[in-house]
């Protein structure tokens, strides 16, 4: 970890009264959820560039729904980690605390975190291509045969976001505006190559924020943090946020 000559990161978060938090796939890792680009990244052989496409869906909805049936049945089993519960703490202690997650599996929330911003959808969330307002309750299993169709008859599809698709405005606006405003900002979990997520790290940096990488491996974004940490994001988190104080 590179901290030498700078001031202790836990004094500085300690003080913050702004802290952003941008997570990825890396911080469910340790609940047992597979990330995107790790070895165990492929289902059926297909990375995930190939199926989270408008593309894919159009051609082959009912492939499509076959993996997200299967990572919704995965993710069912999974519960938050000390992870996901350290950062549901450091809210607790400072309030200022926003979690900006690219992760679709709604484990901030389970952990207890309230300020969360979800840049990529939520895969217990369905939505219906002709517009009609959500279908199905949120964990219900799929009805059968898939695809699965709204009552209009439509298809429906996962409430996430693809590849080449835009992301929800009032969410994006909502995580540029906490990369700004953040004295720290730590980047947990995500390899950092998808935008404009990686983005938001570029930008708390150019505001002048302490950014932490939290990573095992090294990331485009990594020459950019002030702090490194190459372990476990459940290790580093509970050792960072154990013991800060409520002000
Ligand atoms: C641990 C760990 C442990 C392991 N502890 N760490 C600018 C330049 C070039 C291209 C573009 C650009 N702007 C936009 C684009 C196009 C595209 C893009 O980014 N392409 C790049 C891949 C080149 N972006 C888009 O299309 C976005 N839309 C958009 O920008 O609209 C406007 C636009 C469109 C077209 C052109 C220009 C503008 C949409 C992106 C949507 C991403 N969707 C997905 C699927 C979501 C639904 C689903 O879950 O199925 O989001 S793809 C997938 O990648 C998913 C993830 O959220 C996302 C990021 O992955 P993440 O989280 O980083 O995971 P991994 O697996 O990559 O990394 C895990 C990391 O954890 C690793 O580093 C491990 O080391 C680490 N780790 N264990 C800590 N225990």
């Amino acid at each position: 970890m590179g901290t030498s000559g700078r001031e202790d990161l836990r004094e500085t978060l300690a003080r913050a009264t702004r802290i952003g938090v941008l997570t990825g796939a890396g911080i469910s890792a340790e609940s047992g959820v597979p990330t995107f680009r790790g070895e165990d990244g492929l289902w059926r052989g297909h990375p995930p560039e190939e199926l989270a496409t408008p593309e894919a869906f159009r051609r082959d909805p009912a492939f499509v729904w076959e993996f997200y049936d299967w990572r919704r049945t995965l993710l069912a089993g999974c519960r938050p980690n000390p992870a996901h519960r350290a950062l549901a703490e450091l809210e607790r202690v400072k309030p200022g605390t926003t979690i900006i997650t690219q992760n679709v599996d709604g484990l901030h929330q389970q952990a207890g975190s309230e300020r969360v911003i979800e840049l990529h959808g939520n895969i217990w969330r369905v939505r219906c291509l002709r517009g009609c307002p959500e279908t199905i309750d949120r964990r219900a299993p799929l009805p059968r045969p898939l695809p699965p169709r709204c009552r209009c008859g439509a298809l429906l599809r996962p409430a996430v976001v693809w590849f080449g698709e835009t992301l929800p405005p009032r969410a994006l606006a909502e995580a540029d505006r906490v990369a700004r405003e953040s004295e720290v900002f730590l980047v947990i979990g995500t390899s950092g190559v998808v935008e404009p997520a990686a983005s938001l790290a570029r930008i708390a940096w150019s505001a002048g924020a302490r950014v932490v990488e939290i990573n095992p491996e090294p990331t485009p974004l990594s020459s950019i943090a002030h702090d490194v940490f190459r372990e476990p994001a459940s290790r580093v988190l509970t050792r960072l946020v154990g013991g800060l104080e409520a002000p």
